[in-house]
């Protein structure tokens, strides 16, 4: 299945994994770009050194591209764009920002620049900047989100930008997949079902909340602040929420976020953790290599796309 996304990305089919902080590590990264999808190093919050160490590990794993994914709030954010510069990644994938003022930088390095938006007023503003191709991803997905869904983001992202389109939110099959196609996206990137696949290495308690999720099972916690996150329902979200509703300020709300996310992928805290996960989670229900993860999404989305592809 050729698209220009395939062909820009070099990789074999139009799936992508997302750089989920904590949880995209080179593990799992490498074992999705050996599948024939863009595996992507997960910065999120992480030091420069870090993120240095983990692209050496996968480069030494893997021959195919990969891709680091930069989440723009973390303060370490300049440091880790020059690694991704220096260490020769294929892709940059950024989240949580804009990222025009490394474009440049990224360019030279013949860096694949991909930023992650969540309107069309900031696709338009990463094409001019240079983008070579956008994720436009809806409110159906885990961690932080904007606030319009797939299915409207999507074709009114591909009528606005000139470049390809990766859709993102909400999809996590081949029927995701093919609806994304429809919609005029030349990819999908694909979060949840990954945080379960085999090579995924966060806590096998995480694992189990998304293999149990139900559809309407997560909650989008800091919308009172301007920072909403999709996760899993738990007691976390249950008193984050409630302090929201009583008119807490952002400091006291982000003291109660430091650090969840990390008790969740490493400590498996399903309590106090911030177990992210989409609207998909109740789709995700059995946890496969990642090989196995993107056979599956290829075979059923070929059928229903038809043998033009
Ligand atoms: O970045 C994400 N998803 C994330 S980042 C993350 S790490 C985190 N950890 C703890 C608390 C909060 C976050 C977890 N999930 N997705 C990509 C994304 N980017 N979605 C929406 C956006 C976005 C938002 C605003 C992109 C650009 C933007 O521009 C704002 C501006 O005007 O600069």
């Amino acid at each position: 299945m050729k698209t220009r996304i395939t062909e820009l990305l070099g990789i074999q089919y139009p799936i992508i994994q997302g750089g989920m902080a904590w949880v995209a590590d080179y593990h799992l990264a490498v074992a999705v770009s050996e599948a024939g999808g863009l595996g992507i190093i997960g910065a999120g919050g992480a030091p420069a050194k870090f993120v240095q160490e983990q692209v050496r590990k996968a480069r030494e794993m893997t021959d195919k591209p990969i891709g680091v994914n930069i989440m723009l709030m973390n303060p370490e954010a300049d440091g880790i764009a020059e690694v991704a510069a220096r260490e020769g990644v294929e892709v940059v994938t950024t989240g949580a920002g804009n990222p025009a003022k490394y474009a440049a930088m990224w360019k030279e390095a013949g860096i694949r620049v991909v930023p992650v938006v969540a309107s069309v007023a900031m696709a338009k503003m990463m094409e001019r900047a240079g983008a070579d191709a956008i994720i436009a991803e809806g409110m159906e997905s885990g961690g932080h989100i904007g606030s319009t869904t797939t299915m409207a983001l999507v074709p009114q992202v591909v009528d606005a930008v000139k470049i390809p389109v990766i859709a993102a939110g909400g999809i996590a099959d081949g029927r995701g997949l093919a609806a994304s196609l429809m919609l005029g996206a030349e990819a999908v990137q694909i979060g949840t079902r990954f945080v379960v696949a085999a090579e995924s290495m966060v806590h096998e308690n995480y694992k189990k909340k998304i293999l149990a999720a139900k559809d309407i099972d997560s909650e989008v916690t800091g919308l009172s602040h301007g920072h909403p996150v999709r996760q899993i329902r738990n007691q976390m979200t249950r008193e984050y929420l409630k302090l929201e509703k009583e008119g807490a300020g952002f400091e006291q709300l982000e003291q109660m976020t430091l650090g969840a996310l990390r008790k969740a992928v490493v400590d498996g805290d399903t309590v106090h953790g911030s177990l992210m996960a989409g609207q998909i989670a109740g789709l995700v229900n059995k946890e496969q290599s990642c090989k196995e993860i993107i056979e599956d999404i290829m075979r059923q989305g070929k059928a229903l796309l038809g043998e033009r592809n």
